[in-house]
């Protein structure tokens, strides 16, 4: 008897199913992954390329979404080898395609693209979504309905009662004494906060607002403070930023490296975590990170001193007391294995280790001088021009030194000696990229490296696009910016491995990242505008469902997957520089 009534259930069941799935529009069911693009969309006016792998076709199409109307026709481009996987692909270029509508690429009556549009803004979307990502990963506070829809939850780690751990004794705070650093955002798929890896992303996102003032006057994300009268970038940065001036012992100026847990965390929600928090050892690495951000905190919100009164000045403070303590104490670097001979309890999460402050010491310099005009911060700094400047990375951030000497040059009237090397730094390093990039098999300036995909090489991808339009903005050569909206178009889908790193967004999603808060929620969906780590042939995560080992295509969308597929607030920070710098000036 039940067992009829289930199969009768079933029965049904299949008929809506059949029903529902005739009644689709036909390509929505043959969606190929031999065809890769930028899965959210084109700008009308951009370029439009799909990479095809394989050497199957010779020619493409271009139909209407709707009415399956052939809109455009076209031969594919010469084929082109992947230096990592010697696989062979032929680019499809559509740009001619410009009324803005829904379309998809067709290779054959049955092999075709999934839908994509071609519109104005097509990528606000996604940078709003990944600026939204932070407010997901705030810590300390619940997250309610209005703001979080279904991922929705209440406060975890409410970091008041954090404990000195014995690495970081000093003065007046023995081991075990309790200080109170509350907020911040979640590191990446685990809970704990990181000075380091917080420095660079707030770097990176301040830079952005500086970069691109009027086009945050009008850019909502609905968190709680939209409707005060501080952009919500802003905002969302000063949620952390609060967070890290209570690392700074306020006896020294020193900082606390990180706020942590012994050991990680389980894969459980937030408010369910109990476990004792630790700030440990005050270093200069972390010192001066702190000092960085602090002095370009200060210089910002100077101009919103009636909103947020004494706020730009207590950062200042706060940066010129890191200042002095990194003067005197220029090497004491954080040596987790060091720390965890010597006391006790071990501490074994994110290390974020760093054996060298001299590019701190270009990042933070370069910050105060531009903060106070005083060139003495230059000073027996050694700023090291000369070279190709090397990629942002949590451990190198002396690019984010040269950004802002060259934002500020004008301003500061800055002495040709101090600019100019930077300018071919920065133009170096993107001329260096843009060599070959016609021969790269999904035309990107992403990937033409090995160690390209390393660790986190999502945001290598997002950096290298901010360093172009860095140089866009020196040149105003045109290359620049379309080589930066390249690795945007790398990031949602014109990649080897199919995947639009977003999650949210794409027609093939990632759904699964190594994340703490997806996994637990019991949500189907991901948290939405989080970049994932992207292919990492390193495969430390030693994950059994990688499908390759080439570098570009070592990424698997399992929750195992903490080389591949985690997510960091250091990979979002540039992401939503790329993608609203790319809206802002795609918009002109
Ligand atoms: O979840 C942790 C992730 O955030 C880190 O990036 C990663 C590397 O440090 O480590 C993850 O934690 C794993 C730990 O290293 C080994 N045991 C399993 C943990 C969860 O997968
Ligand atoms: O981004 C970090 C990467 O460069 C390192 O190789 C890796 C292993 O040490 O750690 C990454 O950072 C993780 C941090 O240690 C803990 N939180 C998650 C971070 C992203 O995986």
């Amino acid at each position: 008897m039940i067992f009829k009534t289930f199969l009768s259930r079933i029965c049904t069941i299949s008929i809506i199913l059949y029903v529902v799935q005739v009644q689709k529009p036909l390509f929505a069911q043959h969606t190929s992954d031999e065809i890769r693009l930028n899965q959210v969309g084109f700008y009308p006016n951009g370029p439009k390329l799909a990479i095809v792998s394989g050497d199957k076709y010779t020619d493409f199409s271009v139909l209407n979404a709707s009415s399956g109307k052939v809109v455009f026709k076209g031969k594919l481009g010469p084929q082109l080898t992947s230096q990592h996987s010697g696989k062979v692909t032929r680019p499809a270029d559509f740009t001619s395609v410009v009324k803005p509508g829904k379309y998809v690429i067709a290779l054959s009556g049955t092999v075709k693209s999934a839908p994509f549009e071609i519109k104005k803004n097509v990528h606000k979307g996604v940078a709003q979504a990944s600026l939204k990502g932070f407010y997901y990963q705030r810590v300390s506070v619940d997250l309610p309905e209005k703001y979080a829809g279904k991922w929705a939850r209440p406060a975890g780690h409410p970091d008041t009662k954090v404990l000195i751990h014995p690495s970081a004794v000093s003065g007046d705070r023995p081991e075990n004494f309790v200080i109170s650093a509350p907020r911040g955002w979640y590191d990446a798929g685990d809970y704990n906060k990181y000075i380091v890896n917080s420095g660079i992303t707030v770097g990176t996102l301040l830079s952005l607002y500086e970069d691109f003032p009027l086009y945050f006057e009008n850019f909502n994300t609905n968190i709680p403070e939209s409707n005060n009268s501080v952009p919500d970038l802003l905002d969302e940065v000063l949620y952390n930023l609060r967070w890290m001036l209570a690392m700074q012992d306020p006896a020294d100026g020193g900082v606390y490296h990180k706020l942590t847990n012994p050991r990680f965390d389980g894969m459980i929600m937030p408010d369910a975590a109990d476990k004792p928090r630790y700030v440990v050892q005050k270093n200069t690495v972390a010192t001066l990170d702190f000092v960085a951000v602090m002095a370009q905190a200060g210089r910002i919100f100077k101009n919103f001193e009636n909103k947020l009164p004494g706020l730009s000045d207590s950062c200042l403070v706060a940066a010129v007391k890191g200042w002095e303590w990194a003067k005197k104490n220029p090497d004491v670097y954080y040596n987790q294995n060091e720390i965890n001979a010597k006391f006790d309890p071990d501490i074994v999460t994110g290390a974020y280790g760093d054996r060298s402050a001299a590019d701190e010491w270009i990042w933070a310099a370069s910050e105060m001088y531009a903060t106070t005009g005083k060139a003495d911060y230059l000073k027996g700094v050694d700023m090291k021009f000369g070279a190709p400047m090397p990629l942002p990375t949590w451990s190198m951030v002396q690019a984010l030194g040269y950004y802002t000497l060259l934002r500020m040059a004008e301003d500061l009237k800055t002495e040709a000696a101090v600019v100019d090397p930077v300018k071919k730094s920065v133009t170096a390093f993107s001329d260096e990229l843009l060599k070959e990039l016609e021969k790269q098999p999904y035309n990107t300036v992403m990937g033409k490296n090995a160690k390209d995909y390393s660790w986190g090489s999502s945001s290598v991808a997002a950096n290298q696009g901010i360093a172009l339009l860095y140089t866009f903005k020196l040149t105003k050569d045109r290359k620049y910016l379309l080589a930066a909206l390249g690795n945007l178009d790398y990031l949602l889908g014109r990649n080897a491995t199919t995947y639009c790193f977003l999650t949210g967004f794409g027609s093939k999603k990632v759904m699964h990242p190594h994340h703490r808060l997806s996994i637990a929620d019991g949500i189907a969906d991901p948290v939405p505008g989080l970049l994932s780590g992207g292919p990492n042939p390193g495969q430390q995560d030693k994950c059994t469902t990688y499908t390759s080992k080439f570098a570009d295509e070592s990424f698997t969308d399992d929750d195992c997957s903490y080389a591949s597929n985690e997510i960091a607030i250091n990979w979002n920070a540039p992401m939503v520089y790329l993608s609203a710098a790319i809206e802002a000036l795609m918009e002109k």
